[in-house]
């Protein structure tokens, strides 16, 4: 699919700060995607779509939870970690993406997961790095996106972990999971 095409299918589905965000983590995945060898087209397209189910129903996205047999413990948390997982089944049945790289990579863009791809490393990253996000600590990960792919990824779980356990928000184990296995076995 092109670019094109995939902006106009988002545009439908995003409120226009949304979208502005989107095309700012698509921007930052192709840079990104230059950088750390990985196909350019798999991260523009994974980044128009990485939030397509941010603004399902809640209820709608709780049935897909159930009827695709994901964890139940996702139904436990904040529905802020739904849309990643929804968000690739729907991109699946209705758009008709079914790269399994570009898939994972939207599926886990909220959380990570130990031994993410380069694609879904570039995902993650560009979506907390992205012009627009201006929260404590960006600049010192987007400085380090330059060189330290890993090392930006990293940074970029520990800060979002301080900042759920600061606010006293429940951590999904996926998020854990993932900051561990960077310093376990080196990502
Ligand atoms: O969809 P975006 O706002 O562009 O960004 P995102 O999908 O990376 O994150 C959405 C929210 O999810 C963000 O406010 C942080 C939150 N989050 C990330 N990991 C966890 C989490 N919330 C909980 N409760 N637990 C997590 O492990
Ligand atoms: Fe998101
Ligand atoms: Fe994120
Ligand atoms: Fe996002």
């Amino acid at each position: 699919m092109e670019r094109n095409e995939a902006i106009e299918i988002i545009k439908e589905h995003l409120p226009e700060k949304r979208f502005i965000h989107t095309l700012g983590v698509m921007e930052t995945a192709i840079q990104l995607a230059k950088t750390y060898h990985c196909d350019e087209k798999q991260a523009e397209l994974a980044a128009i779509f990485h939030d397509y189910a941010k603004y399902r129903p809640a209820e709608e996205m709780k049935q897909i939870i159930i009827k695709e047999g994901m964890p139940k413990e996702l139904l436990a948390f904040n529905t802020e970690i739904w849309h990643g997982p929804v968000g690739a089944v729907l991109i699946k049945n209705e758009i008709g993406i079914d790269d399994e790289d570009i898939l994972n990579a939207i599926r886990y863009h909220t959380t990570g997961r130990p031994g993410m791809t380069t694609l879904e490393k570039v995902i993650f990253l560009a979506d907390y790095i992205e012009p627009g996000r201006s929260f404590p600590g960006v600049e010192e990960v987007r400085e380090l996106a330059k060189t330290d792919l890993d090392g930006a990824v990293f940074r970029s779980l520990q800060n979002t972990i301080i900042f759920l356990a600061k606010k006293g928000f429940a951590i999904y184990k996926d998020t854990f999971d993932t900051y561990n296995s960077f310093l376990l076995k080196g990502g």
